[in-house]
């Protein structure tokens, strides 16, 4: 009797059900629930966390960034005969797709979402080995990876690309290179349904019927046989991150590229989680940490400003990958460009501003390369400010 009453009890509290998965390209998800493993799979949950407004506060644990379903105790950064011994689709660089998930009906949640490819293929072959689990740290340092290797809403051109209208400006998820849902508490279009305003049951949920939510992003100049493309949605209402992870080919990419910034972070993340244990300390140092990027462009309508860099995470000094700023903020007096970026911890690295014409040309801003190395900070802290002005 009691365990019954606890349950009832614990189902209340969490009667805010919803949820989500993503369905296209097949995530590992899906096709555990095709296969008849997963019986809701809707319900792999990071859960309680702080998903928001800091969409990048909660560390992934035990979920890492393919999810775990704790109703069914499916870990899915690991392969299976079921789900992820093979790519299950075979994208070539620079493609345009769509790429879906399925809401549930009864709770959806608001928030925004984020796609992203990890490129550094050794730290990936750990959630491609059968038989083998990755540690919570590995979880970790490949998530910190797949934020390094964010599909930004902005690569796309043409793609409505909006700022979630339950964040305020000032707040860490005013960002529009992550893709929103509409407005939590909107009288039509609301929430994640709002994105696409599909039909109740246009997509397989298990507990109340479920709606798509289609986006395009770019696929990365980037090769590899087998890799993963990783969604995470932060919930706007309830302290849940929905992960889930899709086998995919990458080709065509103009090498197979690995970043240095990457080995650091996983041995930034042992050491973090060894002092976490070990003390009481209120530092735990950081993997990768937000720089905020503030650049002074004056542009006229269909000027773009973007950030190259160094670095893979900035396009390796290729325009056509580079890092889109928001001008959000911009003003004629201010004419202020802005992105926020993660980056690892003790990363060095050079970059320029470059404006992107309306028919697609760059104009490279003059003078020497400028220069920028992370320092090492705690986590959770907020962003660093560098302020730039064009030259
Ligand atoms: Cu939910």
């Amino acid at each position: 009797m009691k365990t019954l009453f606890a349950l009832a009890a614990s189902n209340l509290l969490t009667a805010v059900y919803g949820h989500g998965y993503l369905t296209i390209p097949a995530s590992r998800t899906r096709l555990g629930f095709e296969a008849g493993i997963d019986t809701c799979p809707e319900c792999s949950i990071l859960e309680p966390v702080s998903a928001w407004p800091d969409l990048y506060a909660a560390p992934v644990g035990r979920s890492g960034p393919c999810g775990y379903n704790a109703r069914v105790s499916v870990d899915y950064n690991t392969p299976s005969d079921n789900w992820g011994n093979e790519p299950v689709v075979s994208y070539s660089s620079g493609d345009i797709v769509d790429i879906q998930w399925c809401v549930d009906n009864n709770g959806d949640h608001g928030g925004m979402f984020t796609y992203g490819i990890c490129q550094n293929q050794t730290l990936v072959d750990l959630f491609l080995t059968p038989g083998y689990i990755p540690t919570n740290d590995e979880k970790q340092a490949a998530e910190d990876c797949f934020f390094d290797g964010e599909l930004s809403c902005l690569d796309v051109s043409g793609q409505t690309c909006g700022y979630n209208p339950d964040c305020a400006s000032g707040e860490a998820c005013y960002r529009n290179d992550w893709f929103t849902c509409n407005a939590f508490a909107a009288s039509s279009n609301r929430g994640c349904q709002g994105v696409d305003g599909a039909a109740l049951n246009s997509c397989t949920t298990t507990i109340s019927g479920g709606y798509t939510v289609t986006k395009k992003i770019k696929i990365p100049d980037y090769n590899s046989d087998h890799t993963l493309l990783r969604m995470r949605w932060n919930s706007f209402q309830t302290g849940q991150v929905y992960l889930h992870c899709a086998d995919i080919s990458i080709g065509g990419g103009s090498s197979p590229t690995t970043t240095s910034s990457i080995s650091s972070s996983i041995s930034s993340s042992t050491t973090s989680s060894s002092s976490t244990s070990s003390s009481t300390s209120s530092c735990t140092p950081a993997t990768t940490l937000p720089v905020t990027f503030n650049a002074k462009i004056t542009t006229t309508y269909g000027e773009n400003v973007y950030l190259v860099g160094s670095t893979t995470q900035l396009g390796s000094w290729a325009p056509s990958s580079g890092i889109a700023l928001s001008a959000a903020g911009y003003t004629t007096s201010n004419p202020l460009w802005s992105v926020t970026l993660n980056l690892a911890v003790g990363t060095s690295f050079e970059y320029k501003y470059v404006k992107k014409e309306a028919d697609g040309s760059i104009v490279w801003e003059s003078g020497s390369n400028r220069a920028y190395t992370v320092s090492a900070g705690c986590t959770g802290a907020s962003a660093t400010t560098k302020a730039d002005t064009w030259q």
